[in-house]
C-alpha cells in the first residue's frame, strides 16, 4: 500500500521523524525559520496530513488542499484552527493536551515569583555592578506564600497551577471557570468564586483560558480596575485574551502592582511595546511549554495523533 503524504512545517527530532517515516511519506520544511505562507500553500496541494505549530488552518488553506484529511498541531491551544471550516472540509484536527501541563504550570510559578520578588530587575541591577551596601528597602518585593491565588480557567493546566500554589506555596487558591468543577474543588481544596469576586480579592491573578471569540479581551479596563492595587497579573494563555492597551494603562496608573507575561497580542512582541520598558513587568517570548523534554513529548504526541487520524488505527486527541 502506498504511504500517505505528510508535510511538516516544523523540523522534528530524529526519533520522531523516523517514527513518521515508518508510517507515512514525510516531507519536512528544512529551515528553523517560520515557513512563508505561500510556500505552505504550495506544499499542501497533494498531502493527506499536515503537522503545524501555529499556521492558520482556514478556508483559504483548506480550499487549496483537496486531499487533506488531518492536521496535527504541536500545541495544546488550537485557536489557529477554524474548526467550522475544518468540519466543512472533513479535515480532522488534533492537538497535544496533558504532556505540557506541568511545564506550563512551572513557568507560571516562575512568572509569579519573578514578578513578586523582582528577580529580572534585580538580576540586571546586580549584573550592572550596582549592588551597594546599606539600605536594601528599594529592593523589597512582596511574598508569594500564603497569599490569595485566583486562577481564571480551570482546565488541566489550571489544576496543575492550583496544586503548586496550594501544596507548594500554602496559598489560598480560588478559581473562576465557565463551568463549576466540584470534583476539582474537593480534590484540591480550592474555592469557586465569581469572576468579580476573584478579581477583587486575589493577590495573584493567573489567566489560563483558551482563546476563542468568547475569551477575546476577557480581561480589560473594567477587570483591571476591579483588581487590588497590589495585585500581580499573570498571563500564560494567549495575548488576545487580554486588552493589552488596558493592561498597559493599568500598570502605568498603578492600578495593579506588576505583571508576568509569556504572551502578547502581537508575537513576536514589537520592540516599541511600552511593556518592554516597565521594570514591574516580566516579559518572556512565549516559552510556556518550551523545555527540551516537553517539546519532544509534544512533537511525538502530534506525530502519533496524525498517524492514528490518517490510518484509522489507534487513538488521537481531536480538537
Ligand atoms: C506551543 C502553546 O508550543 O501549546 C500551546 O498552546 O502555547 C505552546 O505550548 C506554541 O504555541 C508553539 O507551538
Amino acid at each position: 500500500m502506498t504511504k500517505q503524504k505528510v508535510f511538516s512545517e516544523k523540523q522534528l527530532p530524529q526519533n520522531i521523524q523516523s517514527y513518521l517515516e515508518e508510517h507515512v511519506d514525510l516531507k519536512v520544511w528544512d529551515k528553523s525559520t517560520q515557513m512563508p505562507r505561500e510556500l505552505l500553500l504550495k506544499e499542501i496541494k497533494d498531502v493527506q496530513g499536515l503537522i503545524t505549530t501555529g499556521s492558520a488552518i482556514n478556508e483559504e488553506l483548506l480550499q487549496q488542499a483537496p486531499e487533506l484529511k488531518a492536521v496535527s498541531t504541536i500545541s495544546v491551544g488550537y485557536n489557529h484552527f477554524d474548526t467550522e471550516a475544518m468540519r466543512k472540509y472533513k479535515v480532522i484536527g488534533t492537538h497535544t493536551p496533558y504532556v505540557l501541563d506541568d511545564t506550563v504550570a512551572d513557568l507560571v510559578m516562575a512568572l509569579m515569583l519573578s514578578a513578586a520578588r523582582r528577580i529580572p530587575e534585580l538580576d540586571a541591577m546586580t549584573k550592572r555592578g550596582e549592588w551597594k551596601k546599606g539600605d536594601d528597602n528599594p529592593r523589597f518585593g512582596v511574598d508569594v506564600h500564603h497569599k490569595k491565588l485566583g486562577i481564571i480557567g480551570m482546565g488541566r493546566i489550571g489544576e496543575t497551577i492550583a496544586k503548586r500554589g496550594k501544596n507548594g506555596f500554602d496559598m489560598e487558591v480560588s478559581y473562576f471557570n465557565r463551568s463549576r468543577k466540584p470534583e476539582v474543588e474537593e480534590k484540591l481544596h480550592i474555592e469557586y468564586k465569581s469572576k468579580d469576586d476573584l478579581l477583587s480579592e486575589s493577590d495573584f491573578i493567573v489567566l489560563m483560558v483558551p482563546l476563542s471569540p468568547e475569551t477575546k479581551h476577557f480581561i480589560g479596563e473594567k477587570e483591571f480596575k476591579q483588581m487590588k492595587n497590589s495585585a500581580i497579573f499573570i498571563n500564560a494563555s494567549r495575548g488576545q485574551t487580554v486588552d493589552e492597551q488596558a493592561m498597559i494603562e493599568a500598570l502605568q496608573k498603578g492600578e495593579i502592582l506588576a505583571a508576568g507575561l509569556d504572551v502578547f497580542e502581537q508575537e513576536p512582541v514589537e520592540p516599541t511595546n511600552p511593556l518592554l520598558t516597565m521594570k514591574n513587568v516580566v516579559t518572556l517570548p512565549h516559552i510556556g511549554s518550551a523545555t527540551a523534554e516537553t517539546r519532544n513529548a509534544m512533537a511525538m504526541l502530534a506525530a502519533k495523533n496524525l498517524v492514528a487520524a490518517l490510518t484509522g488505527k489507534g487513538t488521537y486527541y481531536s480538537v
